[in-house]
């Protein structure tokens, strides 16, 4: 079934489901606040819905209770991956190909985002580029269009979703501009019509080598790094935004502005410029005990050790676990990657001696970038742009069942600190 007929099956279910809970459960408790989680960014709180995906603590993150060995197992690609996230069903043979044709009618990008693009400064961030290129899209939103025209409430979803589909069919091609133009690898190449989402990606990229084998690994990257349930700072941030209804290019460009972020996405390119350091100032891979000392060193100046530690998982992150797993296959006497798996058996020691840090684990950013480093893929201040082209297919997916089920904006509360006294009795 196309993706836009399915989701218009769901509309009466999604609509009323909540409703109803609201109406006949509305005073129980889903969570408490604490001082604690007060002051810490409301770890632990549970403030939102999102169904498109739900990361456990010990298990980590599950697509639509799908667990993620399994999706990468079954060789998913990120058109059935979106389709999933949408309607919480696998796409049938006319769903892959209405995602595919839809992704390849609207990938064209106009020229304006081009000049936009070529406007800014050459030392400009590739994820500043990204988001600008994203924001300058505004301007085809058929959200906004249809909204000045009187739009009722109960299409919302219809327009946010068209806008959804011609922001992500358009992404592959304006990354893989800015990753040309940033650093300088020739003029813009033209999306391929027989290439999916991921290829035609690799292949705007103009990298050479065994494109072959980077298109099947970018396949599996822009799966695994698409959505990590809603509390995360991309897809929170594109869900608030989104909820005041301002449309899908406003709302994706300040979730990409999260992302952008050295706690959030930044930590796979400040990851494998720590690896990198390693590998430097040891001239390859190093003993066991010299990394633990670099990780203690890294630790005493203050600095955190990139791609460790999660605010929710308490696992080694499945994501990572697939990156190790495929390079491991793939990947010989490459002293980056050598480097990433030896990290994994040292550094999580070291991270467990810290009392303070909550979870020593790797998490997604820890292992991604050596893969891209093998491919020659060597600029790592790009690597967020990767991760925001996927990401960007879980936070529209949110954005498009969130309007869909019509929730209202979002609007938690605040209070000044002397409140909170008076409250807790000080
Ligand atoms: N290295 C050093 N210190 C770390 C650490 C790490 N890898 N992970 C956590 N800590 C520190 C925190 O900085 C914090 O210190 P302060 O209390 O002095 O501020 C303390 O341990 C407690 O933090 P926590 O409860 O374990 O973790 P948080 O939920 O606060 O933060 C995260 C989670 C990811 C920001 C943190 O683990 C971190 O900074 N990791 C390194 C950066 C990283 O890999 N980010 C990517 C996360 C995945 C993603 O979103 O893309």
């Amino acid at each position: 079934m196309k993706v836009k007929d399915h989701v218009k099956s769901l509309l009466p279910e999604w609509r009323s489901e909540w409703r109803a809970l609201v109406k006949e459960h509305g005073d129980k408790k889903v969570s408490e606040v604490n001082v604690k989680a007060f002051f810490s960014g409301m770890r632990g709180v549970k403030i939102v819905p999102c169904d498109t995906s739900e990361v456990p603590p010990d298990k980590g993150m599950t697509v639509r209770g799908h667990m993620l060995k399994d999706i990468v197992a079954r060789g998913t690609t990120p058109e059935e991956l979106f389709y999933l996230m949408i309607t919480g069903e696998w796409p049938d043979e006319e769903g892959v190909a209405d995602i595919k044709a839809q992704f390849n009618e609207r990938s064209i990008v106009p020229d304006y985002v081009w000049a936009v693009l070529d406007a800014m400064p050459a030392d400009a961030h590739p994820m500043n580029m990204f988001s600008m290129g994203i924001l300058a899209l505004e301007r085809e939103s058929v959200f906004r269009k249809r909204y000045s025209e009187g739009m009722k409430k109960e299409d919302y979803w219809d327009a946010t979703l068209e806008d959804g589909m011609d922001v992500l069919a358009k992404l592959p091609a304006i990354a893989a501009y800015i990753y040309r133009k940033r650093f300088n690898k020739g003029p813009r190449i033209e999306p391929d019509p027989n290439e999916d989402w991921a290829g035609n990606y690799v292949h705007m990229m103009g990298l050479g080598g065994d494109t072959k084998t980077f298109k099947d690994l970018m396949r599996m990257y822009l799966v695994l790094h698409s959505d990590h349930e809603g509390g995360n700072v991309s897809a929170h941030t594109t869900a608030t935004v989104s909820s005041a209804l301002s449309d899908m290019y406003y709302a994706l460009s300040a979730g990409m502005d999260g992302l952008a972020g050295p706690l959030h996405g930044l930590a796979n390119q400040e990851c494998l410029g720590w690896v990198l350091s390693v590998v430097e100032k040891f001239n390859g891979v190093p003993s066991k005990k010299e990394l633990e000392k670099y990780a203690w060193d890294t630790l005493k100046s203050g600095k955190v050790i990139p791609g460790y530690g999660h605010a929710v998982l308490r696992v080694v992150d499945p994501r990572y676990e697939e990156f190790l797993k495929w390079g491991k296959a793939h990947i010989k006497n490459d002293p980056v990657f050598d480097t990433v798996a030896e990290v994994f058996e040292v550094v999580p020691e070291v991270l467990r001696q810290v009392r303070k840090i909550s979870d020593p684990w790797p998490n997604v950013d820890a292992g991604s970038g050596a893969l891209l480093y093998h491919f020659g893929l060597k600029e790592f201040p790009y690597y967020t742009v990767l991760f925001g082209v996927s990401r960007a297919l879980g936070v529209v997916s949110q954005a498009i069942e969130a309007r869909a089920k019509g929730y209202p904006i979002i609007r938690p509360k605040s209070i000044p600190t002397s409140k909170l006294k008076q409250i807790i009795g000080l």
